[in-house]
């Protein structure tokens, strides 16, 4: 048995588990921070078997693509003055641990 550790995106975070969920894996879901950008991510903790780590880890990565969003942001020029410009940034991804499992009990 293995144990899945994702980290995701919060806005891809739903629609993981969701998809994990239809294909009849067990998750617990976890509100984290990132240590560098100190923003929120979810982690998405998944106990299978070996022979299903595979087939989790592509519907997590379906569900969690990279891509690049358009996204205002703003610069100011002088005091009191400010322009409004988008910038281009990546959003989404998975970082995925997966680790051997001693033991598994439900007591
Ligand atoms: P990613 O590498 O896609 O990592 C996304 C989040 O996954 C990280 O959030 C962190 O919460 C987790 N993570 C990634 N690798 C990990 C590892 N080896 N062990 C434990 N957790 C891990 P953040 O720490 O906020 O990082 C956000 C993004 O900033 C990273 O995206 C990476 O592109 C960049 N980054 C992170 N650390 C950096 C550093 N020391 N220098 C430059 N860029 C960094």
């Amino acid at each position: 048995m293995k144990l899945i550790l994702a980290i995701v995106s919060n806005d891809d975070s739903s629609s993981v588990i969701s998809v994990l969920n239809k294909a009849n894996y067990q998750v617990t879901k976890l509100a984290t921070t990132g240590g560098f950008l100190k923003t929120g991510n979810t982690t998405i903790i998944i106990g299978t078997d070996d022979e299903k780590v595979d087939h989790a880890i592509e519907l997590i990565g379906q569900e969690s693509k990279r891509r690049t969003e358009i996204v205002p942001s703003t610069a100011s020029y002088d005091i009191g003055r400010y322009a409004s410009f988008p910038v281009e940034v990546q959003v989404g991804g998975a970082t995925i641990f997966v680790i051997d499992v001693q033991q598994f009990l439900k007591i």
